[in-house]
């Protein structure tokens, strides 16, 4: 689940976002190695920002749950709109990312406050 950091709520749309964490854990008490997963975010201008994640390789528990660790992604691997991860052979769960705006509606909120602006300007101003 793709988890908002700002509100803690279910991420479902397609805008940029920051990865921050992600909770991971080897597949199987019977591969107790450390497993490197590796992620490959997209931009829309092209350009790619990719890094490795590394599990602890300790199975502390009978259950699934006691052997995830959350690791943390670099201030890099932001401004994406898509993420895979091309690895096999491990477990994931809450994926926290932070809402990034794209650049277009900064620019049209941007272009709409100088319209408003040079408007009442233009009303204050004597004629
Ligand atoms: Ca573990």
């Amino acid at each position: 689940m793709l988890i908002d950091a700002t509100s803690s709520r279910p991420w479902l749309d397609n805008s940029d976002f920051r990865l921050v964490s992600v909770d991971l854990a080897e597949l199987s008490t019977a591969y107790p190695e450390p497993v490197r997963v590796h992620f490959v975010g997209y931009r829309r201008d092209g350009t790619m920002v990719a890094t490795d994640l590394l599990t602890d390789g300790i199975m502390d528990g009978t259950g699934p749950l006691s052997d995830f660790q959350t690791l943390y992604f670099g201030p890099a691997f932001s401004g994406v709109y898509q993420v895979q991860i091309p690895t096999i052979g491990y477990a994931l769960d809450n994926v926290v990312a932070i809402h990034e705006p794209g650049a277009i509606p900064l620019l049209a909120l941007g272009a709409g406050i100088f319209c408003a602006l040079r408007l009442r300007t233009r009303k204050s101003s004597p004629r």
